[in-house]
C-alpha cells in the first residue's frame, strides 16, 4: 500500500514506475500503440481536479424541487400557468436546509427554474417570476432565502437552472443562449458562493414549437469565470449522471471513464498545452450502460477522464410534492439501502426533498430522514477496528485485534486523490490456521460499504486480487449495524 512513498512522489508530480514517468492528470490520451499494461498505468493515474475532490468528499447532497408544479400538482408543468398560483403559506427555507443538515447532507441544490420557466428569483429578464406572484406581496426571492439559510447553517449551495424553458418566447432561437447566460449570471453573481451548478439535458419544445440548440460550451465557460470552484453536473464536464433515478449505483463504479476522440481533439485545438488538464466537453456516449470503465472498456478508448458518478433520486415517487404521495415517502430502510448503494458505491448521493404547498418539507419526510440518520450514526459511529494493529504489503492489509469483534459492515476507501485502482478484492477472516473468505468485491474508489451477516474474528484481511497499479488503501474499518426492533 506504500501510502507515504506514493504520496511524496505524487506530491512532486512525477512517479517513476517501470522506467516510465506518470503524472497526475485529469484527462489522458491513449495512443494507438499503447500496450494493455501502459493503458492500465495511465488509467491508474487519472485524478480528480480540486473541485471534484471537494465535491466527492461531500458524500451526501440534497435537491429541492419546488415551484409552480407544487401548486398545479404536475411534474413538468406547461406554458402559460399564471404566477398568481404560486403562493406558499409558510415558506421556511431554513427548515429545508436544517432538514438536509440533520440528515447528514453538506450541500443543498435549489431548483431555481424548472422546465416550465417559472423563476424562483426576481429575474429581470422575464416577467414569469415570483415577483408577479402573491407570495410576500411580490417581494420574495426563494433563491436568496435558501442562500441565506445555507450561510447561516454552514451548508454549501448548489443551483439548478433548467436549460429547457417552455415559457420563454426566445427558446428555440440563438437569442435564447444569451438569455440563458443572462439568467445564469444573475444566479452566479447575486447569491454568494455556489459549489455546484446542475444542468439537465432535457430539450423539449418552447412556446414556438422549436427546440433549442444549447451552447453548452458558453454556459460552462461562464460558470468557470463566475464561480470557478463550482462543479458542473450532470450535463457538464465535472460530474456524471449515474444513469438511473433509482438511487442505486453500479456494483463496479469507475470514476475513470473513456472520453471520445472528438472531445480530445477539441481540447488539443483550443489549448496550446498538452492534454492533461480538465476539458469543458458535455458528456458524450451512453451513460446508462452497465459497464463504463472496466479493462475491456478502457482498452478501446481514445482517452480517459476523471468523471465521477452522482446518484440522484427523490424521497418520493415524484420530483415535486404531491399530496397523494405523502404516504409514499421512502422508508428509513429504503433510504439506508440507497445510502449503501450510492455513497457506498463510489458515488455522491443527491436526494430530493420536495417542500409542500406550505413551503415546508413534510413531517413524514423529516421522520424518515431522522431514522435513516440514527441508523447510520449508530453503525458508523464506532469503528471496531480502531485498536487493531495493521500489517500491510502491496496487495494486502491485515487487521489484528486484541480480541474477537462481531461485525457486519466494512468500509473501504482508496486514496482517490491519487486515482482509482482496485478492480477485485476479497475479505477474509482467520479461523485457527485457515483464512476463510467472507466476501468478494470489485471497485472501491472514494468509498465502498459492504454488508453481510455478522462475523466474529480477531484477524481480518483485505486481499487485492486485481489492481491497475499499487493500491493506496486509506481506510479499512469494521462496524456493526444496530439490530432493528420488530
Ligand atoms: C430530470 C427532470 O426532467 C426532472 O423533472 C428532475 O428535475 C430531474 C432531477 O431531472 O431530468
Amino acid at each position: 500500500m506504500k501510502t507515504s512513498v506514493c504520496f511524496v512522489l505524487l506530491f512532486i508530480g512525477l512517479i517513476p514506475l517501470f522506467g516510465q514517468e506518470f503524472r497526475s492528470v485529469n484527462v489522458v490520451r491513449i495512443n494507438p500503440g499503447d500496450s494493455e499494461p501502459a493503458i492500465l498505468k495511465k488509467a491508474a493515474h487519472v485524478c480528480p481536479t480540486a473541485r471534484q475532490v471537494s465535491w466527492q468528499e461531500l458524500e451526501f447532497t440534497v435537491f429541492i424541487h419546488f415551484g409552480m408544479n407544487t401548486f398545479t400538482n404536475r411534474e413538468w408543468g406547461e406554458k402559460g400557468t399564471s404566477p398568481s398560483l404560486f403562493n406558499p403559506t409558510a415558506l421556511d427555507a431554513e427548515q429545508w436546509v436544517a432538514t438536509a443538515k440533520m440528515a447528514g447532507a453538506r450541500l443543498v441544490i435549489m431548483v431555481a427554474k424548472h422546465h416550465d420557466g417559472f423563476c424562483l428569483w426576481p429575474s429581470k429578464y422575464t416577467d414569469y417570476t415570483v415577483q408577479h406572484s402573491p407570495w410576500r406581496g411580490g417581494g420574495g426571492d426563494v433563491v436568496a432565502e435558501v442562500a441565506a439559510a445555507c450561510r447561516k447553517l454552514d451548508m454549501k449551495l448548489g443551483l439548478y437552472l433548467s436549460p429547457w424553458d417552455m415559457n420563454s418566447p426566445l427558446y428555440g432561437t440563438e437569442a435564447y443562449n444569451e438569455h440563458f447566460r443572462n439568467q445564469l449570471t444573475e444566479l452566479l453573481t447575486q447569491y454568494g458562493k455556489v459549489d455546484e451548478v446542475w444542468f439537465d439535458g432535457a430539450c423539449g419544445e418552447g412556446p414556438n414549437g422549436k427546440r433549442q440548440v444549447y451552447d453548452w460550451k458558453s454556459y460552462y465557460t461562464l460558470v468557470r469565470t463566475l464561480q470557478p470552484q463550482a462543479v458542473i453536473a450532470v450535463t457538464g464536464p465535472d460530474v456524471r449522471w449515474v444513469g438511473t433515478e433509482s438511487g442505486y449505483g453500479r456494483d463496479a463504479e469507475w470514476s475513470v471513464v473513456p472520453v471520445p476522440a472528438a472531445a480530445l481533439d477539441e481540447m488539443a485545438a483550443t489549448s496550446r498545452q498538452e492534454i492533461t488538464k480538465e476539458g469543458l466537453f458535455p458528456p458524450l456516449g451512453d451513460l446508462m450502460m452497465e459497464d463504463l470503465g472496466s479493462r475491456q472498456k478502457i482498452a478501446k478508448a481514445a482517452g480517459l477522464v476523471w468523471y465521477p458518478s452522482e446518484v440522484d433520486v427523490s424521497i418520493r415517487p415524484g420530483w415535486f410534492w404531491h399530496e397523494r404521495e405523502d404516504t409514499l415517502v421512502k422508508s428509513p430502510e429504503t433510504l439506508t439501502d440507497i445510502w449503501y448503494s450510492s455513497v457506498g458505491r463510489n458515488s455522491v448521493l443527491l436526494l430530493n426533498l420536495p417542500p409542500d404547498r406550505r413551503g415546508l418539507i413534510h413531517e413524514n419526510d423529516v421522520a424518515a430522514l431522522k431514522k435513516m440518520r440514527s441508523v447510520l450514526d449508530a453503525t458508523f459511529g464506532n469503528n471496531l477496528a480502531a485498536s487493531a494493529t495493521t500489517l500491510e504489503n502491496d496487495t494486502m492489509v491485515q487487521l489484528d485485534l486484541p480480541q474477537p469483534v462481531t461485525f457486519d459492515r466494512i468500509m473501504l476507501q482508496e486514496n482517490f486523490r491519487h486515482g482509482q485502482r482496485v478492480e477485485l478484492f476479497v475479505i477474509e477472516t482467520r479461523n485457527g490456521h485457515d483464512w476463510q473468505e467472507i466476501l468478494r468485491g470489485t471497485t472501491i474508489g472514494y468509498k465502498r460499504l459492504l454488508r453481510f451477516n455478522p462475523v466474529s474474528s480477531d484477524k481480518i484481511r483485505l486481499r487485492i486480487i486485481s489492481t491497475r497499479d499499487v493500491p493506496e488503501i486509506v481506510h479499512f474499518g469494521l462496524y456493526k449495524a444496530p439490530v432493528s426492533k420488530p
